[in-house]
């Protein structure tokens, strides 16, 4: 030991950068402009078989008032401690049961509800309600007033769980969080049921519309219909052999995504699919709805079934198979990365 080496001088000099509050670049040039992505999230399913129960004892420890949000946080292996699936996405399982009322309120992040089951929920977002069914898509847009609520049982109010997806992550990247509660538990309810997707939900708008927010004036994008155009373009045609049949979901106003960070999709694979590889920096999160089948993403698989959860991460080989008619819903952050020009994509 000299005291002198070239190593020794290096440590006592990092010393005294890092008093400074100074960094050698040199040392993580590497890491931090890699060559590929290299995502820290890992691929990950939630089987609801194993969490269903655990979903529902939340019902009987605590209440939705209480709570606020009776949420579990779906938390990627790889991003311990951040509540988040993907460095950009948020995903969590949410209950309400017969009664109860999650109170109202307001925050620059975006929301989407996937419903997972149950039937008789519904949700207030600015002045309207609409009821919750399996397999429907709801937005709750920034700072939007939204509370939810289900009916007693004598109402016929059952326990509904739907999948909360919002961009957390990625508004606490940005220190653009903002919150309000709302001053009463409910929002007043302004339009009826139903207003918004008579307006807007046909292919057709009001003729006087003029386009002024980036998020849908839908905001309740039913199963039934997705479903129904899933089925007609099956019977129409071939299959895309990576994709099976898939569509977005689009803001009418614009032709856009939903809402401004979040892409949401449903895609139909018919028994059989054994689709390719392909890869997309963006994340993906997805929901399975209908059938049963496997995907491999990386160098994980994992086997999916109703109500299952899994994870994509940017830029990992993903490939998907059904071994039953599946129906799978998923989001991404690809209006992210599309809009700073960073959306690559790999079909191989
Ligand atoms: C939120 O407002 C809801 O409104 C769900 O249902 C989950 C997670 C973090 C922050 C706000 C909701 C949420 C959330």
């Amino acid at each position: 030991m000299t005291g002198n080496s070239l190593h020794d001088q290096r440590s006592a000099y990092y010393g005294q950068l890092t008093e400074q509050r100074l960094a050698p670049l040199w040392e993580s040039l590497h890491n931090l402009v890699p060559k590929a992505p290299r995502p820290q999230a890992v691929p990950a399913i939630w089987k609801y078989a194993q969490i269903r129960d655990l979903v529902m004892q939340a019902g009987s420890l605590i209440s939705a008032q209480e709570a606020v949000r009776r949420v579990l946080i779906l938390q990627n292996p790889g991003l311990p401690g951040k509540s988040a699936i993907t460095p950009a996405l948020y995903a969590g399982l949410q209950l309400i049961l017969p009664g109860e009322i999650a109170p109202s309120h307001r925050h620059t992040q975006s929301a989407l509800r996937f419903i997972v089951e149950g039937r008789s929920a519904w949700t207030a977002v600015n002045g309207e309600r609409t009821t919750m069914h399996p397999g429907d898509f709801i937005i709750t847009p920034s700072w939007t007033w939204h509370d939810h609520g289900n009916p007693s049982v004598e109402e016929g109010g059952e326990p509904v769980v739907w999948l909360d997806g919002l961009d957390i992550p990625l508004i606490a990247s940005l220190d653009a969080g903002f919150a309000e509660n709302y001053p009463e538990s409910m929002q007043p309810v302004l339009r009826p049921e139903g207003d918004s997707f008579a307006r807007f939900g046909h292919n057709m708008v009001p003729v006087r519309h003029r386009v002024t927010d980036p998020t849908s004036p839908v905001f309740s994008y039913p199963y039934e219909r997705s479903r129904e155009a899933l089925d007609a373009l099956y019977h129409n045609g071939e299959p895309d052999e990576w994709d099976g049949v898939k569509l977005r979901y689009v803001n009418p106003t614009t032709g856009g995504w939903p809402m401004p960070t979040i892409a949401t999709f449903m895609q139909f694979l018919p028994a059989g699919f054994a689709g390719k590889t392909y890869r997309s920096t963006d994340a993906t999160i997805y929901c399975v709805v209908e059938g049963r089948g496997s995907v491999r993403i990386g160098d994980s698989e994992f086997t999916f079934e109703p109500h299952d959860v899994f994870v994509v991460p940017g830029w990992q080989p993903v490939s998907l198979a059904a071994q039953a008619d599946s129906v799978l819903f998923s989001y991404s952050d690809r209006p992210v990365l599309s809009a700073l020009n960073l959306l690559r994509e790999e079909r191989t």
